[in-house]
């Protein structure tokens, strides 16, 4: 296949990038972190974003190598920016199911740490239903170890799956991601209003974590901070953007 060829060409010329979405503290408004989100920059079709690419990757044999160079490039960033003064920040990176088939993912999680010098807080992972749903031992026995080396596991796009809830009484998790289509709506839909609430009780009988992602108005961030959600993503506080931008938006001096 063309786009397999491409893709090769993609991890041997260097040419995937990350951007990084903020994640915001909702009750002071601070910079708790960063979503990494990878494009490709193509070099006759400019900068693509995930949709276009990302399920040619992950059917292939690409995907182990592109989430280890996801995880090396977001830990050197994230060690960068917390060196420059952005002090408890917080990276999120996404994991593909490949590196747990493919990869020891602790041991992968664990060296690239060490090389950054970051505390294991320092990262969390992100991962699907569908990753858990596929590689289903082996997920639990990495989730575990992941969680033993102190590094968080945010759970992506929460309640758009089906096995959501027994997901979460059986996997060592320690955050959700309120899936952004309970967002969009939160302030005209008493419906969509429940469900998060629901959503946030859960999170907290569970001792749980949450952020809301896809915040795009101001009436939704106050909804979810008086509900009680700790962190929000969405283009209300920022797109993602490139490191550089990031930097010189979040006052991050370099
Ligand atoms: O950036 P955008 O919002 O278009 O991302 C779309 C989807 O692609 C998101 O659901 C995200 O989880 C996934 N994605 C983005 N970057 C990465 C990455 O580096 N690794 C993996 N595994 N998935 C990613
Ligand atoms: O990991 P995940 O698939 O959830 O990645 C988030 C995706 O949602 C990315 O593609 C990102 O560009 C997109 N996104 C982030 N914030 C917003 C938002 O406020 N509104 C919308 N519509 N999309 C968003
Ligand atoms: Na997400
Ligand atoms: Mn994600």
């Amino acid at each position: 296949r063309l786009y397999n060829i491409e893709l090769h060409r993609a991890v041997s010329a260097g040419e995937f990038v990350l951007f990084y979405q903020p994640q915001i503290n909702l009750a002071d408004g601070s910079l708790a972190g960063a979503e990494a989100l990878i494009r490709w920059q193509h070099p006759e079709r400019g900068l693509l974003s995930p949709a276009a690419f990302l399920p040619a990757l992950e059917g292939g044999p690409l995907a182990a190598v592109v989430g280890s160079w996801v995880l090396d490039e977001a830990c050197a960033q994230a060690a960068l920016w917390r060196r420059y003064g952005a002090g408890d920040f917080r990276m999120g990176i996404n994991l593909f199911g490949a590196q747990f088939r493919v990869n020891n993912i602790v041991d992968d999680v664990a060296a690239a740490l060490a090389r950054h010098g970051l505390p294991p807080q320092a990262i969390e992972l992100e991962i699907t239903e569908n990753i858990v749903l596929d590689y289903d031992d082996v997920v639990l026995d990495a989730l575990q170890g992941l969680r033993a080396l102190g590094v968080g596991i945010a759970f992506d796009d929460f309640g758009t799956g089906y096995a959501s809830l027994s997901l979460l009484k059986q996997y060592p998790l320690s955050r959700i991601k309120i899936d952004r289509s309970f967002v969009q709506n939160l302030h005209e839909s008493e419906r969509d209003t429940s469900v998060v609430r629901a959503i946030l009780d859960i999170s907290r009988s569970f001792g749980l974590e949450t952020i809301a992602e896809g915040i795009e108005k101001d009436i939704q961030r106050k909804l979810l901070r008086d509900f009680g959600c700790e962190e929000g993503q969405g283009y209300l506080f920022g797109r993602p953007i490139s490191a550089m931008e990031f930097a010189e938006v979040f006052g991050i001096h370099i």
